[in-house]
């Protein structure tokens, strides 16, 4: 609408640019989600967000931030909302999932970098992201070279406060990465104004953990055989846990769980007889990349879990809840952050296990690992997990993709052969 647009430019944001990715977004989604059969009628809010994507989320935005409230975006799953509630803010997850700005992303960065780093940059240099642009601060990590050296580059653009993650879990290390939460927890102060009490980060800490209880509940049906739910409209849900208001979201997502739990008891879904039930693991999938879940669940099969930061990795642990001092509660945050099975870790062990635990939880038939291309972390990791995978009798397939659709062919032709194996 007009008002949208004129929002849009308060914010800076490049009008062009944004019609050229306003064309290119329905029309996917259209293709890749309405053309879905049996969807659950509870869909309907998340289907609404989408088209709203930059709309009615960016008001609320700019309503918050007219009251004095402060926006902060982040990359990645490390990054602990329940501080930047508790003192006042909203976290924003910034997608990056499409290729955009390259030409601008490529006179910073090198050509051959990993295309979810190269998307954030190209979005903030060719400023077509409202979230982005409605952002006072980016919070980066230091978890891939990539990233770790890119949010130095970004600093340039917009305010950067970067979190150092430890690579192992040693004791010494949950000393650091606890030193680094707290002082995650004054720069938020500082940026908001406002001082983190017991009771805000106590109250922060059990609406983030209801929102992920609210995921871990949908996941958990989809335990059941026919699957209730897509795996395509699961990953979008867990897309769009990253930005939408917490308390909204969770109160959507209990209701549809509410609508799956009948079609379980009814034992209806969307798993045709004889569709394969699949597990999809690796790099995160940002909005709109939903071409690997899109061609897995068009070729005979159902992906029944996310082992992703876009998934499981984002909601399986919860904070504990049991309140006291603030240092207790950081402590806290921090412990259940420093289990993300991320492949910086090494070893990675841990993550191992989970994918063998998950596969049999979930009754999957094989595994599919992707990941982005020029990912260290998760490519080298492949390894690992194809061999723990072959020791344990479960079948995977390793993929290799970014976000341009010419390997599309090639992907649909590889992933019916795994299907068919199986
Ligand atoms: S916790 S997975 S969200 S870092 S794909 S930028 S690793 S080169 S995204 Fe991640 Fe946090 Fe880990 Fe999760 Fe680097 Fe690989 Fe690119 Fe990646």
């Amino acid at each position: 609408s007009a008002d949208y647009r004129k929002m849009w430019e308060s914010l800076g944001v490049d009008l062009e640019a944004h019609d050229r990715l306003m064309g290119v977004l329905p029309p996917t989604y259209g293709n890749v989600y309405l053309s879905q059969e049996n969807r659950p009628a509870g869909m309907e809010y998340f289907d609404f967000v989408i088209s709203e994507v930059h709309g009615q989320r960016i008001v609320e935005l700019q309503e918050h931030k007219a009251g004095g409230g402060k926006v902060v975006g982040a990359f990645c799953v490390f990054v602990p909302e329940e501080v930047v509630r508790a003192a006042g803010g909203i976290c924003v997850g910034l997608c990056s999932g499409v290729e955009i700005g390259r030409t601008q992303a490529e006179k910073v960065l090198p050509r051959s970098i990993c295309p979810l780093i190269k998307s954030f940059m190209g979005f903030k240099l060719s400023r077509v992201c409202p979230y982005f642009e409605s952002c006072d601060m980016v919070v980066g990590e230091t978890t891939c070279d990539g990233k770790k050296k890119a949010f130095e580059i970004l600093n340039d653009y917009i305010p950067v406060h970067v979190m150092e993650i430890p690579q192992m879990r040693r004791d010494k290390d949950f000393a650091l990465w606890r030193s680094e939460v707290r002082d995650f927890a004054l720069a938020m102060e500082e940026l908001t104004g406002n001082k983190i009490t017991p009771e805000s980060l106590l109250r922060s800490i059990k609406e983030v953990n209801g929102k992920r209880r609210a995921l871990l509940r949908l996941s958990e049906l989809r335990k059941n055989s026919p699957a209730p739910i897509s795996g395509k409209d699961s990953l979008l849900i867990e897309q769009i846990a990253m930005y939408d208001d917490v308390e909204r979201f969770t109160a959507q997502v209990n209701e549809l769980c509410e609508e799956l739990e009948t079609r379980v008891k009814e034992g209806s879904g969307v798993q045709k007889p004889g569709d394969m039930r699949i597990i999809v693991s690796g790099t995160p999938m940002a909005v709109p990349n939903w071409k690997v879940p899109h061609i897995i669940e068009t070729s005979g099969a159902v992906i029944v879990a996310e082992e992703l930061c876009t998934g499981l990795r984002y909601f399986e642990n919860t904070v504990a809840e049991d309140g006291g001092s603030l240092e207790q509660m950081i402590d806290a945050i921090a412990r259940r952050y420093l289990e993300i099975n991320c492949a910086c870790f090494s070893p990675n062990r841990q993550r191992m296990e989970r994918i063998v635990q998950l596969a049999r939880d979930y009754r999957a038939d094989g595994v599919i690992h992707v990941s982005l291309a020029f990912c260290d972390p998760y490519l080298i990791e492949a390894n690992r997990v194809e061999k723990t995978l072959k020791e344990n009798g479960i079948p995977v397939l390793t993929l290799e993709t970014d976000y341009g659709q010419e390997d599309t062919g090639q992907l649909k032709t590889r992933i019916e052969a795994f299907l068919e194996m199986l």
